[in-house]
């Protein structure tokens, strides 16, 4: 599969900008510990681009969860509601925080409790290419 998608890169290269995880680079990833049998966490990370054209991030998955989604906290009428955004766009020489307060990636169903000191593997997909992270398991604060 990888081979398959490196071709098909380099294929679009050719007439078209090639969308991959090229110039994406992932700082601060973490994932907050939860009580044993949670059956959600929440994961975070900086994603920045160096390159010249924006990287959309089109969905996430993970083996040490059931789904992974992008939400945003979205304040209204004195109410904070997580919303699901459908994908994440990283601007050009540009960052994107996926933190505290303001989005975070909803991990659903872990596998296993993870404990702080754990790690756990989520893959983006950004056009024909993934990123794979190691995140690791930080306790609350
Ligand atoms: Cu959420």
């Amino acid at each position: 599969m990888k081979i398959i998608r490196a071709f098909s890169c380099l294929l679009a290269s050719a007439s078209i900008p090639c969308l991959a995880c090229d110039g994406l680079d992932i700082a601060d990833a973490y994932v907050m510990e939860s009580p044993p049998g949670a059956g959600v966490l929440a994961g975070f990370a900086t994603l920045r681009n160096s390159g010249d054209l924006p990287i959309t991030i089109s969905r996430a998955d993970s083996p040490d969860f059931s789904a992974v989604e992008f939400h945003a906290l979205v304040r209204k009428d004195g109410l904070i509601r997580m919303v699901v955004e459908g994908s994440l766009t990283v601007p050009p020489h540009g960052a994107l925080a996926i933190k505290s307060g303001e989005r975070h990636m909803m991990l659903f169903k872990p596998a296993r409790d993870f404990r702080a000191g754990d790690r756990v593997t989520i893959r983006l997909f950004c056009g024909t290419g993934t990123r794979e992270l190691q995140m690791p398991v930080e306790k609350n604060g």
